[in-house]
C-alpha cells in the first residue's frame, strides 16, 4: 500500500487527536482503533475497509512496520522531490538520495535559497528584493518596470489643454470683488497667462479642493503647482494633499510611503512660495487612479493654482515587455496574508491536513499542497489582494491530489475589482451578458494556461469554480506586469 507511507510525518499531531468530535464528510473514525503505534484509523477512503495515518516513523497497512530508507523521512527541504537512488549511480559519495530542487533552489537538501538578486537587474536605483526563484525591483518614482527600466514622466495636458475643461472640477469658484472674474477650475493650467488666469476656491469654501478625472486608470508619479497674481497681490496654496479614486466616490488620501492604513498619517505636500515659480512633487510610490484631488491645506491670501500632473499611461509597460510575467505566487511575492478564500478543507477534519488558501501556489508539493474548498459549491472562492492595481493578463492553473484522490476544477470565472467590494466578472466577447466560463484542469498535475482577452487592472482578482472533478483544489499563478 503506497498510500499509506504518506501519512506517516504528520503521525504526530494526529497522536492527541480526540476522535470522536472531528469526524468529517469524507471519512469515519473507526469504532476499534485497528492501528498499531499511535496510528489513527479512519473508514470510508476508497475501496478499503479502513486505513491507518501512522505516527512518525512508522509504515505499513495498520503501522506495524518501522519506516526506514534514505527519502524516511525525506531529507529534502523547500519542497525538494526525495528520490532513492542505486548504489552505483554515485560511487564514493553515496547519500542513497537525491533531492529534486525546485526552480531557485540549490544544494544536495535544496537547502539554499539562490539569490536571484546578485546579477543586479534592477536599473535606476531600484532595489532588489529575493524571492524563491525570481526577484522585485522596488522602483524610485518616476521608474517602473519590472527592471525599473522605464520612466513615466509625461505631462498628462493641463497645460497644453489635452486634459479639456469638461474633466477639471471643484468645490467652489470665486468670482472675485464684483462677480465678474470666474476663478474657474478650468483654469488651473500650468503658465495659463492673462488678468485671469487660475482656479481660485471662493472665500467661503473651508473645505476646498480641485479634481481632475483622467477618464481612464492612469499611472501619477508627480505633481507641478503654481501661484498666480490678482491686482498685484500673490496667491498660492502652501501646502496641500491628494486623494485619488477609481469611480468618483471612494477616495483614498495619499499618505506618507504611500501607505494605505489609517494610523499613517496623511502626506502633506509643500506647494509654492510666491506667485509663479513652479514646484514639483513626486508622488513615491505612484498613485493609479481615475481621479485625482488635490485639498489645499495652508492657502496664501487665496487657494489659487494653476498645475501640470506628471504620469503614464497604464498600457506602456505591457506593450514593452510582453506583460506575462508570474506576479508572485509561485515565487511568494504575494504573501500568505494577500491569498485568501471563501472555505477551507480539511481532510477527514484534521487540522494537520487543512488546504488552506496560501497552499495555491503553482507547483507547490507536500500532503496538503493546494486550496481545497470546504463547501464545495459555485459560491466558493479564492481571492488574491495584490495590494496595488497591476495589469493581469492571464492565469496557469493546475490541480492536485488529496491522498491519492485526484482533484481539479474543470471550469472557472474569474472576477476583479479594485476595492474588495464591488466585482466585475469576465464576460464572453461576443454578448456583454454571459459570464466567460475558462476551460481549466484535466488532471492532478498538468498547467493550463489561459489568457484574458482583453486584460485588465485590478487590485483584487478571484478566482470562481464552475466544474470540477472530486472536490475544488487548485494551485494557481497569475499573469500580468506592473501598471
Ligand atoms: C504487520 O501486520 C501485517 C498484517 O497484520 C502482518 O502480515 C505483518 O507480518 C506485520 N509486520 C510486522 C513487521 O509485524
Ligand atoms: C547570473 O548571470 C550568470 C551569467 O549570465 C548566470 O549564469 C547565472 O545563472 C545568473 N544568476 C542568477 C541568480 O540569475
Ligand atoms: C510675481 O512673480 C514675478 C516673477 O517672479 C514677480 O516679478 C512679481 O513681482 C510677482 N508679483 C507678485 C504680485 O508677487
Ligand atoms: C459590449 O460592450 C462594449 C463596451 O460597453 C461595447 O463597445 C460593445 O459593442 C458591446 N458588445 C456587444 C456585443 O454588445
Ligand atoms: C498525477 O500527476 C503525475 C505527474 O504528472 C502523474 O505522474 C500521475 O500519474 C498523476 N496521477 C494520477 C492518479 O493521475
Ligand atoms: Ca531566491
Amino acid at each position: 500500500m503506497r498510500l499509506r507511507s504518506v501519512y506517516r510525518s504528520s503521525g504526530f499531531i494526529l497522536a492527541s487527536l480526540i476522535l470522536c468530535c472531528i469526524c468529517s464528510v469524507n471519512g469515519d473514525y473507526c469504532e476499534v482503533n485497528l492501528c498499531d503505534n499511535g496510528g489513527t484509523c479512519v473508514t470510508g477512503i476508497g475501496q478499503e475497509p479502513f486505513i491507518c495515518i501512522c505516527a512518525e516513523g512508522f509504515a505499513g497497512d495498520i503501522c506495524n512496520t518501522t519506516e526506514s530508507g534514505p527519502c524516511s523521512p525525506s531529507p529534502c527541504k523547500n519542497d525538494g522531490e526525495c528520490e532513492v537512488i542505486e548504489k552505483s549511480r554515485r560511487g564514493d559519495v553515496f547519500n542513497g538520495y537525491v533531492c529534486k530542487c525546485p526552480s531557485g533552489f540549490e544544494g544536495v537538501n535544496c537547502q539554499i535559497n539562490v539569490n536571484d538578486c546578485t546579477n543586479q537587474t534592477c536599473q535606476n536605483g531600484g532595489k532588489c528584493r529575493d524571492l524563491d526563484g525570481d526577484y522585485t525591483c522596488q522602483c524610485p518614482s518616476p521608474y517602473v518596470g519590472k527592471n525599473c527600466q522605464l520612466s513615466c514622466i509625461s505631462l498628462l495636458g493641463m497645460e497644453t489643454g489635452g486634459i479639456v475643461e469638461s474633466q477639471i472640477s471643484a468645490s467652489s469658484v470665486d468670482f472675485g470683488i464684483l462677480g465678474l472674474q470666474r476663478w474657474g477650475p478650468e483654469l488651473a493650467r500650468l503658465n495659463n497667462q492673462g488678468m485671469v488666469n487660475a482656479w481660485s476656491s471662493a472665500p467661503h469654501d473651508k473645505n476646498p479642493w480641485i479634481e481632475i478625472d483622467l477618464q481612464k486608470k492612469m499611472r501619477l508619479t508627480g505633481i507641478i503647482t503654481q501661484g498666480a497674481s490678482r491686482i498685484g497681490t500673490a496667491e498660492f496654496i502652501k501646502a496641500f494633499k491628494v486623494a485619488s479614486s477609481f469611480d468618483d466616490k471612494v477616495y483614498t488620501i495619499y499618505r506618507n510611503d504611500g501607505q494605505k492604513k489609517d494610523r499613517v498619517s496623511s502626506k502633506v505636500f509643500v506647494g509654492n512660495v510666491d506667485n509663479e515659480s513652479t514646484k514639483t512633487n513626486l508622488f513615491d510610490p505612484p498613485i493609479v487612479a481615475q481621479f485625482i484631488r488635490i485639498i489645499p491645506v495652508v492657502c496664501r491670501k487665496a487657494c489659487t493654482l494653476r498645475m501640470e500632473l506628471i504620469g503614464c499611461e497604464l498600457n506602456v509597460l505591457s506593450s514593452a515587455v510582453g506583460c506575462v510575467e508570474p506576479l508572485g505566487m509561485k515565487s511568494r511575492l504575494i504573501s500568505d496574508g494577500q491569498i485568501s478564500a471563501s472555505s477551507v478543507f480539511r481532510t477527514w477534519g484534521i487540522d494537520a491536513f487543512t488546504w488552506l488558501p496560501h497552499f495555491a501556489r503553482l507547483d507547490k508539493q507536500g500532503k496538503t499542497n493546494a486550496w481545497s474548498a470546504d463547501f464545495n459549491d459555485r459560491s466558493d472562492w479564492l481571492q488574491v489582494d495584490l495590494e496595488k492595481p497591476k495589469r493581469i493578463t492571464g492565469i496557469i492553473t493546475q490541480g492536485a491530489k488529496d491522498f491519492g484522490v485526484v482533484q481539479f476544477v474543470s471550469g472557472f470565472k474569474i472576477a476583479y475589482s479594485d476595492n474588495g467590494q464591488s466585482w466585475t466578472v469576465i464576460k464572453e466577447q461576443q454578448s456583454n451578458k454571459t459570464d466567460k466560463v475558462f476551460p481549466g484542469n484535466i488532471d492532478n498535475n498538468t498547467h493550463k494556461k489561459n489568457l484574458f482577452e482583453p486584460p485588465f487592472v485590478a487590485r483584487f482578482v478571484r478566482f470562481l469554480p464552475w466544474e470540477w472533478h472530486e472536490r475544488i483544489t487548485l494551485r494557481m499563478e497569475l499573469l500580468g506586469c506592473e501598471v
